[in-house]
């Protein structure tokens, strides 16, 4: 783990730590280690559970790919978005989330202030080229005094991190293979998204993007 090569130094530089606004701190690099473990559950995942393009309440396809594990998956189709306990794809509970994962996104909360972090959700996302998730604000699940922990692997991509409104302008921030990003607190609705993502090819990724973002979503 990152934190541990740098031993005792606090220094926020160092330990790569920086604050995007109040409540959202981005810890660059902070998965890079057990990067290639988490992938390893991420394809145990969907071998189980296979990445799938949703459809949204309004009928488009979305262009990100997703799965999910842990006792709740956020799905989205005609009838809405919404956390739901089986895989509508197969009628399954979603997978467990891996050791490795849970233990993950509750030492990201912790180094960001958030401790007893419990998630229930690891929404994953996979982007190829060109996908893109456009502005949004995470406001599905029932007790926003809790963070979102969000993990980026793969290919970069440019984070848009708005404000409480869709119309504030939105500051651009690149998320890198490694990076996590935890926010709560007065950052937990404020719009964001990502920018379509470049073509470009990553030694443990191959040609895309992996997100996960984990959740208490009851
Ligand atoms: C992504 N992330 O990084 C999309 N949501 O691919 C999100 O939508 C997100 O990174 C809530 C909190 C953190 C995130
Ligand atoms: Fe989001």
């Amino acid at each position: 783990m990152t934190q541990d090569l740098f031993g005792d130094m606090t220094d926020d530089r160092r330990t790569g730590r920086e604050l995007l606004c109040a409540d959202a701190v981005l810890l660059r690099g902070f998965a890079t280690q057990d990067a290639p473990a988490i992938l390893e559950a991420v394809a145990q995942v969907a071998a189980q559970a296979p990445f799938r393009q949703m459809t949204t309440p309004g009928g488009f396809r979305m262009s990100v790919a997703m799965t999910n594990c842990g006792p709740l998956g956020w799905v989205t189709d005609r009838r809405g978005y919404r956390y739901a306990s089986r895989d509508p794809v197969s009628d399954l509970p979603w997978p467990a989330m891996p050791e490795v994962l849970q233990s993950l996104a509750q030492r990201a909360a912790a180094q960001a202030g958030f401790d007893y972090f419990m998630p229930d959700a690891c929404l994953i996302n996979r982007y190829e080229p060109g996908a893109r998730m456009s502005l949004h604000q995470d406001k599905d699940e029932p007790d926003f005094s809790q963070p979102i922990v969000s993990i980026s692997l793969g290919l970069p991509a440019i984070f848009l991190f708005g404000g409480l409104r869709r119309e504030d302008k939105p500051l651009r921030m690149p998320l890198l293979h490694g990076d996590a990003v935890v926010w709560g607190g007065s950052a937990r609705l404020r719009y964001h998204g990502i920018t379509p993502l470049k073509q470009g090819s990553h030694p443990l990724t191959g040609d895309c993007r992996v997100n996960l973002t984990f959740r208490k979503a009851s």
